[in-house]
């Protein structure tokens, strides 16, 4: 029989050993005991540092950086492979057609065979001489996730504009509230955690917005052990910030997400804010049309529908799913099959209706009930077949 059980009993980090694998002897590669997960884009200037002070930070322990690179046109996944070319450690995934924070974090701790996952940012914003004290808490088997914390004693962001520390401040009260949660900083972007933690949660997990750690802690539950270590945040030296307002929504629908366990997202509060702006474009079309134009009550109200489906469908492109916009021909191609699922969510909200009116005799009972039955199927149909994702 093989003696492969020597290769479990190799210790964790070795980069090289030899086992016996039947007659053979052959070169065993264990998995890095750590793997640095850096989401990048647009910091081909920064990766190279960052390599630098890794290198210095981590003298003993086999750890591998891996760059998740959105395709950045600046050509820092270039910058990465050629590091990579002289030292294996330094690994990049390049994703095509794709950007996200969140989901580019997640990809590259999936892709990582390491007992732990860091995540930190390209900017060297994050001190990576945290990383050693991290890496000891779990390997002390006490807790499960390390976050660097800015808002705990002996941390800091004094590099923050007091405009956007209050505004930091505010979103981390508002997460600790709605989730329930005691964390000074949630909403870092500078933790490690057992790789294990990820697997079990990956199919819950966001892949759109800024903040991965927020999603892992408050989608786990109380089952995690977590342990907070303070540290100076740095100001961003070479390259541009990728925070905008879009990314204020994305948090709001995270946490929306996550209070209604799911049940609600911030793209269907959206696509129903729409559609409520939509009856109001209806009737205002609909008392033109008879009133101004002298149309007939079927010519004004077909106008009418005609008018409110067209405003609901540039209002969704531009917001509910601004990350997905239709543009070009893609834009009429989509308004007119927005139109099909929009007639036929109208005809499913007659039938419904009709025949909730017929059981219960209720209008209100029946004309919500319908109604109710047109935004689902509007809404489901619609992202899947207007604003397919790519
Ligand atoms: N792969 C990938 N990385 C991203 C994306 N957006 C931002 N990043 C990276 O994520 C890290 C954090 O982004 P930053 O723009 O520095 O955000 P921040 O640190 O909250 O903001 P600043 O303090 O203004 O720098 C950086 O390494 C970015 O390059 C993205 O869409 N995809
Ligand atoms: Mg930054």
């Amino acid at each position: 029989m093989p003696k492969s059980r020597e290769l479990l009993d190799l210790p964790i980090g070795e980069s090289a050993a030899i086992a016996e694998v039947g007659l053979q002897r052959e070169p065993v590669f264990t998995a890095p005991e750590l793997s640095i997960i850096v989401p990048t884009f647009n910091e081909c200037e920064n990766v190279p540092v960052l390599v630098d002070r890794l290198r210095k930070a981590l003298p003993g322990v086999a750890w591998e950086m891996i760059i998740v690179d959105d395709d950045s046109p600046d050509g820092t996944a270039d910058v990465a492979r050629t590091i990579g070319a002289s030292d294996a450690r330094i690994r990049c995934l390049r994703r095509v057609g794709r950007r996200g924070l969140s989901g580019a974090c997640l990809e590259g701790m999936l892709a990582s065979q390491a007992r732990y996952a860091a995540v930190m940012d390209a900017d060297l914003q994050h001190d990576e001489r945290l990383l050693l004290p991290m890496l000891a808490k779990l390997r002390s088997d006490e807790v499960d996730v390390v976050i660097g914390t800015r808002y705990a004693q002996g941390g800091g962001a004094d590099t923050f504009s007091t405009g956007r520390k209050w505004i930091s401040l505010l979103a981390t009260r508002i997460a600790n509230k709605v989730l329930g949660l005691k964390l000074s900083d949630p909403l870092s972007g500078f933790f490690m955690l057992r790789r294990n933690v990820v697997e079990t949660y990956a199919r819950k997990l966001s892949t759109h917005g800024f903040k991965i750690l927020l999603d892992i802690v408050s989608t786990a539950g109380k089952s995690l052990r977590l342990a907070e270590l303070p540290y100076q945040f740095r100001a961003r030296q070479r390259g541009t910030s990728k925070l905008d307002t879009r990314i204020a929504l994305d948090y709001a629908g995270l946490l929306l997400a996550k209070a209604t366990s799911d049940l609600l997202s911030l793209r269907f509060v959206f696509f129903c804010l729409v559609g409520s702006v939509g009856i109001g474009v209806h009737f205002i079309t609909l008392s033109i049309g008879v009133a101004v134009i002298g149309l007939s009550f079927p010519w004004a109200q077909t106008l009418a529908i005609v008018v409110a489906i067209a405003n609901n469908f540039a209002l969704n492109n531009a917001i509910t799913y601004r990350d997905q916009r239709l543009t070009g021909v893609n834009y009429f191609t989509g308004l007119l099959m927005f139109y099909v699922v929009s007639s036929i969510g109208a005809l499913s909200n007659m039938s419904v209706g009709n025949w909730l009116f017929g059981h219960e005799q209720t209008w209100w009972v029946a004309g919500l009930g319908g109604a109710i039955m047109s935004v689902v199927w509007n809404y489901v149909v619609s992202s899947l077949m207007v604003w397919r994702s790519r």
